[in-house]
């Protein structure tokens, strides 16, 4: 759908929504602007998960009472929202709740890695994965002797697709790669990555911890086989994620946690496995969590995922041409105008720790580290970076108060 002007987010009401963006530092208010770690969480989400508590609070399967019931059938709905969200047709059968991306990351690796990959496999990932990727693959690539290889980025941030056809061939049987980069705010041809992987048999998983809460994603357009994002980097609670998974993948595979709840019957001898999702829910699950993500869901589309998306992408794009100003900025990363909502930066040789000291001092909050892309920022060169990342309650405003407590930085170490 096209936007125009009159389709700008309401930020001003949106802020609204936001106690925690009130919060002030010794008379200085807070600029928050390390949304790719986790979001702030409006009202709407804080009062499902209160209304919850004070009104339903029970465990779910289990109990034939009201409030169970109440609790259960919440519980369930919430799957078939979030499926809704990104798009997934098969409802709760295709969405597991875990407890963030990196617990999707591993159910896959264990449940279907440990069993499929062997010596002479190989898993493609790609030079800026998230740890959540790149280490959890490798250490199943280990005990399986199965080998990970990885597509190259170039020097402008983006995935050499060369390299990447090159390198998926007929013994890769796993292609995970990272929806869009949360140290360089690249976003990546998912979409083209899965036919050429698809053309080899090889299944794909995309890891959208950074996309679902800043763009429109349909997991049946990209064909990705199996999907995973975190509810908190969605104005959603924390301790609740997502892995999708396409039905038939989902149904082959046997489940990694063992216990209650997701079993149909139990021997002595052997037991069975309750139908999909609960197969892979084990014990008692994230239920206020899964039943506040559904509420961030609403919450995000009664917005517009296409809105949400361009205020991002707008907010980076100022950022970038603000920090451009600077010969001695250093960012990470493609063009202002072809990036998702998040900037990183360093600043000549001053520590990204320093860095986002004195920007904390300014009320500024940013991430400064490798943004658990280690590898990544080993090939750029550079120990740590600056990040700042924006999100539906972030303004113009607020960048220029980040370009101008910079400058006290400068003056102070450089
Ligand atoms: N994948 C990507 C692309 C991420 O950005 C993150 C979190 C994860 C996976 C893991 O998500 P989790 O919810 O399981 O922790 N990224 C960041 C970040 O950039 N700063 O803090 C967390």
């Amino acid at each position: 759908m096209g936007l125009s002007e009159a389709d700008a987010l309401d930020v001003d009401r949106i802020r609204g929504d936001f106690p925690i963006l009130e919060r002030e530092f010794d008379g200085t208010p807070l600029v928050y602007l390390d949304n790719a770690a986790t979001s702030q969480t409006p009202e709407q989400v804080i009062d499902c998960i209160s209304d919850y508590y004070r009104t339903y609070n029970a465990n779910v399967h289990r109990g034939l009472h009201q409030l169970s019931q109440e609790a259960s059938i919440a519980y369930e709905d919430a799957h078939d929202r979030v499926a809704a969200f990104i798009g997934a047709s098969g409802g709760r059968k295709e969405v597991v709740f875990t407890k963030n991306t990196t617990e999707s990351m591993n159910t896959v690796a264990y449940a279907w890695g440990l069993a499929e990959l062997g010596p002479g496999d190989e898993v493609v990932l790609t030079e800026m994965e998230h740890h959540a990727a790149l280490v959890t693959w490798q250490q199943i690539a280990k005990k399986t002797g199965a080998e990970v290889k990885f597509v190259r980025v170039d020097d402008e941030g983006y995935l050499d697709m060369d390299h990447a056809r090159e390198l998926i061939t007929d013994d890769t049987e796993m292609v995970s790669v990272v929806h869009v980069s949360n140290t360089l705010g690249t976003v990546n041809p998912v979409s083209e990555l899965t036919d050429i992987a698809h053309d080899h048999d090889s299944l794909v998983f995309v890891d959208g911890a950074q996309s679902v809460p800043h763009m429109p994603v349909d997991v049946e357009a990209i064909d990705a086989d199996f999907f995973a994002f975190s509810g908190h980097k969605m104005c959603g609670p924390t301790g609740v994620g997502v892995l999708y998974g396409k039905e038939r993948l989902l149904d082959a595979m046997q489940p990694y946690l063992y216990g209650g709840m997701m079993i149909e019957k139990v021997g002595f001898e052997d037991s069975t496995w309750h139908e999909l999702p609960w197969k892979f829910e084990a014990g008692t699950p994230v239920i206020s969590e899964g039943i506040a993500l559904a509420e961030a869901c609403d919450y995000l589309d009664d917005i517009g995922m296409e809105r949400v998306e361009r205020h991002g992408e707008q907010l980076a794009a100022y950022a970038y041409d603000r920090l451009s100003e600077f010969e001695d900025i250093r960012i990470l990363g493609p063009p202002g105008d072809d990036r998702a909502a998040l900037v990183s930066f360093n600043l000549g040789t001053v520590h990204a720790h320093d860095v986002s000291e004195i920007l904390n001092a300014n009320g500024v909050a940013v991430r400064a580290g490798d943004h658990c892309t280690q590898p990544l920022h080993d090939k750029l060169g550079v120990t740590a970076s600056a990040r700042a990342s924006f999100y539906i309650y972030n303004t113009r405003e607020e960048v220029d108060e980040l370009v101008e407590a910079l400058d006290q930085a400068r003056e102070l170490f450089a």
